[in-house]
């Protein structure tokens, strides 16, 4: 699909619904038979595709996006498999020299301004180990190693195994690079330095962290905001929470992305529930894809082990009954109960304990409709009273973040459980279209609406509904 036809798209959605699409945003969909909406996710990935890479949208996010590209890559390995893999290698292009793959990487082609922050106030050229390409310095959840192996497994063939083998040292890299680098607190997790490294910006599970991130708004002032010419600012981050992401960068750039000496220095510093779920995940995943790349498994797995010890012991909260944010400067747990703190189920080694209480509250009228699960999950606890159906991670459904809840459930032998979440998050695109996010109790969609990763997830679960694959 073409810019024209996302426009095409977000027109008839306005003509279909009249002015309301930014307030309430779109309940219309394909609809119809799995065929269908096959078509529509295919349709929606091939209009993404640019030369080496899939763009999550072509108004919102024009240029390639770390966790986006994993996401696409699984949806891309059932119909356009040798382009899953220029996806996956597209983005390891630009890892750094330390390891680290940004969560951007800018297209030259498009013009200066088609997104804010773009790469002049990135400024990568400048920093030591930096790609040839302009970049971000921060990164983005590392789901790429269980990306990858889900997509050899659901196409293997000579030329997903070379490609497999040419990731495994990267991916390998990407996990040193967390765990030592970015080991701040020194209990065996990865710290955060950005809420947009948690993928989830502007959750409630960074308010309390991020209200202690000195802001000055006159410096937002010289920028001009591109997200909210494509999106209701009603749905989109607040200016405030701009004007402090743009204050965490603008640290983080001035002493190089350099990561030794943060804790002293860095005014955003988190240990994440989800991104050190993937980065578990990530070892069982390369434990996998070891034997393929002549190398021995056993280190993945011990470190997996090490990995979900560690989220047990710093982030697990008996009073939740979840995992929840630990706030490096301050030492505390983050209260807030947001979907974050369910993603640790994706780890097959996780404690019958932990793996109850995550479930059960993934069942509770906080997050799910007990006993079937039969709508996608919240990203926020829909009970909380500054819960925001309509903005961004504050409250709206996300395939991605309940793409990741199905797998753990049936990693756990949850399966009615997942089966359930699974068909109606089917429901939810066939109703809404391929929209970036989704109103929890309307299903509206949200955001943009050819949106990459939902495309891409969708066509996974339409498989799986032909022919189960399971969490292996
Ligand atoms: C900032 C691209 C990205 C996703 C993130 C989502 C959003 C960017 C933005 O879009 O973040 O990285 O401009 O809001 O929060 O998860 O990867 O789809």
């Amino acid at each position: 699909m073409s810019e024209r036809s996302e426009r095409t798209i977000r027109h008839s959605s306005v003509a279909a619904r009249g002015a309301g699409v930014g307030v309430t945003g779109s309940t219309e969909g394909p609809g119809g038979s799995p065929e269908r909406l096959h078509r529509l996710a295919v349709a929606t990935l091939d209009g993404n595709w640019e030369h080496d890479h899939t763009v999550p949208s072509r108004t919102l996010y024009p240029h390639q996006w770390s966790w986006d590209s994993a996401f696409i890559a699984i949806g891309l390995a059932h119909v356009r498999p040798e382009r899953a893999w220029r996806e996956l290698e597209s983005l390891f292009d630009a890892q750094w020299a330390d390891g680290r793959v940004p969560h951007i990487v800018f297209n030259p082609r498009l013009p200066v301004g088609a997104y804010f922050p773009g790469p002049g106030f990135w400024g990568s050229a400048g920093a030591e180990g930096a790609p040839a390409a302009a970049t971000s310095g921060i990164i983005q959840p590392p789901v790429h190693a269980l990306a990858a192996w889900l997509a050899y497994r659901r196409a293997p063939s000579d030329a997903a195994r070379a490609a497999l083998r040419r990731l495994y040292p990267r991916l390998v890299a990407q996990q040193r690079y967390l765990a030592t680098r970015r080991d701040v607190g020194g209990g065996g997790l990865a710290c955060i330095v950005h809420p947009w490294e948690s993928g989830l910006d502007n959750s409630p599970a960074w308010d309390t962290p991020m209200a202690a991130v000195v802001a000055d708004v006159a410096v937002m002032r010289a920028y001009r905001r591109h997200d909210t010419t494509h999106a209701h600012a009603a749905h989109r981050p607040t200016d405030l929470d701009y004007t402090r992401y743009v204050a965490i960068v603008a640290s983080y750039r001035e002493d190089g992305y350099r990561d030794g000496g943060l804790a002293g220095r860095h005014p955003f510093l988190v240990e994440c529930p989800l991104f050190n779920a993937a980065m578990g995940a990530a070892e069982h995943a390369l434990a996998r894809i070891a034997p393929l790349a002549g190398a021995d498994p056993g280190p993945h797995r011990e470190r997996a082990a090490r990995i979900t010890e560690a989220l047990v012991r710093r982030l697990y909260d008996p009073g939740t009954g979840a995992f929840q944010p630990r706030d490096l400067r301050t030492g505390r747990l983050v209260p807030a109960r947001t979907v974050l703190g369910l993603a640790p189920l994706i780890l097959p080694d996780l404690p019958a304990r932990q793996v109850e209480a995550v479930v059960a509250e993934a069942c509770s009228a906080r997050f799910g409709v007990a006993p079937r699960m039969d709508r996608p999950l919240p990203s926020y606890d829909r009970t909380a009273p500054d819960f925001e159906p309509l903005r961004y991670w504050r409250g709206p459904s996300w395939m991605n973040i309940n793409w990741l809840l199905r797998r753990g459930l049936l990693t756990h032998g949850r399966d009615a459980l997942a089966a359930g979440l699974g068909r109606s998050m089917v429901e939810l695109v066939a109703t809404a279209g391929c929209h970036e996010y989704f109103h929890p109790d309307t299903g509206a969609g949200l955001g943009s609406p050819a949106f990459g990763w939902t495309a891409a997830l969708l066509l996974d679960l339409l498989a799986d509904a032909r022919e189960p694959a399971g969490a292996g």
